[in-house]
């Protein structure tokens, strides 16, 4: 009987996470990497921007001053999606064409103060501040929200406005889409399994091996094995978390350690700081038993071959199914293997 080669057969894969399927056309990358290795000019920032509004002591586009801050900084979005004081009111006169509002509030979390930093160049300590913000966000918003979305939007590719370096929250009373089908999925296999779904994956992951980027002692980052974008990663912990505050202090270590890890190696991809969208999936905040659901982030970044060629959603993806070429494995591999010494560190040694 003929085997399902992964890496010469066009072929399906099936995302439990979501219910949905992705194609895979490895055979379009049979040739060996060719992709051309830009050498994009250092982007060196100031590390004070008097012009950007997330700086320290500087003016918003509303005319607040943003306090002299010297850690994070985290304030209500301006310019908020979600509303808290939005009127409860279900229109459903149309079972076609129903709607209903919801309660939310959204905040911008400043990283740090230095304008010209990542989160792949802050010190790990630095990098756990972070962490910590997230954490709290969580436990004080989740008394009165639902769903607690934490997530960074990072480059200009990714309609990111502003470089500084930052993320935002968005709280809200319904479960959106996406963490609704992951909250479905993860109660069906629970049920019929009574395992968790995807704590039984990564011990698979951990067999097999090959879609491992970085792992230490309590996180694993892999390219799912049904991943989509082109270097989508998953970072997961080892044991059962539902959500970010129930971690220990040693997990939070781990975690700004494998997170800064990941990020360099993102970023020594294309020798560029690597755009993409991450964010945290945990278990939502309501008081319904969540035992199915495991605490993960996900990171969807667009670029494909070099550090201005992204992948476009388009076409047959757009009417049909997602779709890639190279394959889940060859994509771990490349990030696997890059270097654990962010490109700019290695450069500036070399001129030394
Ligand atoms: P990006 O992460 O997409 O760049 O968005 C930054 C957020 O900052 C954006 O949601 C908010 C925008 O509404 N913002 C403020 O709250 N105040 C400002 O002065 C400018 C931008
Ligand atoms: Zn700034």
């Amino acid at each position: 009987m003929i085997q399902l080669s992964f890496s010469d057969h066009p072929h399906r894969r099936y995302n439990p996470l979501s219910g949905e399927w992705v194609l895979v056309s490895p055979h379009r990358t049979k040739r060996p990497w060719r992709g051309k290795q830009e050498t994009t000019p250092s982007q060196n920032r100031p590390s004070y921007d008097p012009k950007c509004y997330l700086c320290p002591g500087n003016a918003r586009a509303n005319g607040k001053i943003n306090p002299k801050y010297s850690s994070t900084y985290v304030f209500t979005n301006d310019f908020a999606a979600l509303l808290s004081n939005t009127p409860t009111v279900k229109n459903s006169i149309n079972p076609l064409m129903q709607s209903e509002s919801l309660q939310g509030t959204c905040r911008v979390i400043c990283f740090s103060p230095r304008h010209d930093l990542t989160l792949a160049e802050m010190s790990i300590e630095e990098v756990q501040c972070v962490i910590d913000v997230w954490a709290d966000q969580v436990t004080e918003l989740g008394k009165r929200y639902r769903w607690i979305q934490i997530f960074e939007n990072k480059g200009e590719i990714m309609g990111c406005s502003n470089p500084h370096p930052h993320g935002q929250v968005w709280a809200e009373t319904v479960l959106p889409s996406e963490p609704f089908k992951e909250d479905r999925q993860q109660v069906l296999y629970f049920k019929e399994n009574d395992s968790i779904m995807l704590l039984d994956y990564i011990n698979i992951e951990y067999e097999q091996k090959d879609r491992i980027v970085v792992e230490n002692e309590h996180w694993i980052a892999i390219v799912p094995f049904w991943a989509f974008w082109p270097f989508e990663t998953m970072l997961l912990p080892r044991r059962h978390v539902l959500r970010l505050p129930e971690l220990a202090i040693a997990e939070k270590v781990s975690l700004s350690k494998i997170l800064k890890n990941l990020l360099i190696k993102y970023d020594n991809l294309f020798n560029v700081s690597f755009p993409y969208t991450m964010g945290w999936h945990g278990a939502p905040t309501d008081p319904g038993n969540y035992t199915h659901w495991q605490l993960h982030a996900h990171f969807y970044p667009p670029l494909l071959r070099s550090s201005t060629v992204k992948k476009f959603v388009v076409g047959y993806e757009m009417l049909s199914e997602a779709q890639r070429d190279l394959t889940q494995e060859q994509a771990a591999g490349r990030l696997r293997n890059l270097s654990d010494i962010h490109y700019k560190l290695r450069d500036s040694q070399v001129k030394e």
